[in-house]
């Protein structure tokens, strides 16, 4: 009498291989250009980021969002400011609350530790 085994598939070898995955690669980082305000979500410009139009005046933050679909309001955490305009971020919407200036020549640092996560607007003119 013969007997029928099953074929058994080795799974284990094909389990293995199907888990092997590449590392996902660090994204670049969004490099700010001339005339942009850009403001990331992470510090030293890293993260997803955000270019604010340095003619603009922008209010309220809730309704604004990085280019990952994250929403802008009390989550930057560095400023890239490429215009001579100058520039405050406030803590609260309508250019209300502690606010921090951008003055002329500064082109950008890491939110302060205090005002991290916290800028709700900005307010721009000529400097
Ligand atoms: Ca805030």
């Amino acid at each position: 009498m013969i007997k029928k085994f099953a074929t058994v598939l080795p799974m284990t070898a094909l389990a293995f291989a199907a888990s092997v995955v590449v590392a996902p690669q660090a994204s670049a980082a969004y490099e700010c250009r001339g005339n942009q305000i850009c403001v990331y979500q992470n510090a030293n410009f890293t993260g997803s980021a955000r270019v604010l139009d340095p003619y603009a005046a922008y209010s309220d933050f809730r309704h604004l969002y990085y280019t990952n679909g994250v929403n802008l309001n009390d989550s930057i955490s560095s400023v890239q400011k490429n215009t001579d305009r100058c520039a405050a971020f406030y803590n609260d919407v309508n250019y209300s609350g502690t606010v921090e200036y951008m003055v002329y020549g500064w082109y950008g640092q890491n939110v302060s530790y205090l005002m991290n996560d916290r800028y709700s607007s900005m307010a721009t003119w000529a400097c």
